[in-house]
């Protein structure tokens, strides 16, 4: 992604519209992603969803998308572990339940097809690390070399001037832009590392893809939600679908994701059942320690109608329907 792009995503991302505002479509397809990335995600996600495509062809393309760019946010680009090393974590679900992961992969540029070829061709869900990276590479990824992105290298030495180990996921680069900056920063970089792409397709099957390279800085590997099904990532193609972004950690202790699937199993819209998922995150952390964390959800049901929740302000997702081209809009929040 050039500087160019950037500037353009940045001036759509000051465009963000209140969820309220947002007229509501029944139709399909639908694509819904975490974050002002997600506008990029959901135009690659679009070349097929638009064209009648597959939603697992969709949420896979977006992530490649992203997982390609080379400016702090998801892929090998991104901020490295605290030993300077980028390890990255991914996961895809579709329409029967299907589902593949991979964690702690290094020097492989697109884990979400890592993913997907792990759930097409193997008998298993999950495969971490060196593991990962071996299966990758019998199937033909090409093993990257270990370097880091200009961005990503400056940012490191930056942190390791302090090398404070004080991992506070979406707002641990704002510190001078105030706690809760936009989510794409004036030097053009975003302010997270995660993107969780649902899409519902012309047919009515729902998937879902997630990618991260985890909390920037973070112990050598350790792992959040993002490829975590059930935390991250949750698709039920009688129902709907949900992806997390946000404190890991928190996100797997109440099973988020799928929290908001059930919870629109049960009738609520997919913006209450985000919110029921947010909800649960406070009630077990207490409101005091949530306050300083961040965790959003976006969902889709089964009728194309689509919403987001998040514990704080500044959690935005992009959608994009035949009606709705290209939106980015401020999720609703509960601190
Ligand atoms: C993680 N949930 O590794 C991810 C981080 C994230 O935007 O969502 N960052 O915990």
């Amino acid at each position: 992604m050039n500087r160019r792009h950037f500037v353009s995503l940045s001036s759509l991302a000051t465009a963000s519209i209140p969820f309220s505002q947002i007229k509501q479509s029944t139709l399909k397809p639908i694509v819904l992603s975490t974050w002002d990335a997600g506008l990029q995600a959901n135009k690659a996600a679009w070349t097929i969803l638009g064209k009648g495509g597959k939603a697992i062809d969709a949420v896979e393309k977006a992530a490649m998308e992203i997982e390609a760019t080379t400016n702090c946010c998801v892929g090998l680009g991104a901020n490295p572990d605290r030993d300077g090393k980028v390890t990255l974590d991914a996961c895809i679900m579709d329409e029967h339940a299907n589902c593949g992961s991979v964690a702690f992969l290094e020097r492989i540029k697109h884990p979400v097809s890592v993913a997907r070829r792990l759930m097409e061709k193997t008998p298993h869900v999950m495969l971490v690390g060196e593991g990962a990276q071996q299966f990758a590479i019998k199937e033909g990824f090409n093993l990257e070399p270990q370097i880091l992105s200009t961005e990503a290298e400056k940012a490191y030495k930056q942190w390791l001037e302090k090398s404070e180990y004080k991992p506070i996921i979406n707002i641990e680069r704002t510190n001078e832009h105030g706690p809760f900056a936009p989510t794409i920063l004036d030097d053009g970089s975003w302010n997270h590392d995660t993107i969780g792409i649902i899409a519902l397709d012309s047919n009515g099957n729902l998937s879902g893809s997630c990618t991260t390279s985890g909390m920037g800085f973070k112990m050598r590997g350790r792992l959040g939600d993002s490829s975590i099904i059930g935390a991250g990532l949750f698709v039920d193609n009688e129902v709907g679908a949900a992806t997390a972004t946000g404190q890991g950690e928190d996100i797997i202790r109440v099973c988020g994701s799928h929290i908001v699937v059930e919870m629109m199993r049960l009738g609520l819209s997919p913006t209450m059942a985000c919110k029921k998922a947010v909800e649960r995150i406070i009630q077990k952390k207490g409101a005091a320690a949530a306050k300083k964390i961040q965790a959003g959800f976006i969902a889709i049901n089964k009728k194309g109608e689509y919403g987001g929740f998040a514990i704080q302000k500044g959690f935005r997702f992009a959608v994009c329907t035949l009606e709705n081209n290209h939106q980015l809009i401020e999720s609703k929040y509960l601190l």
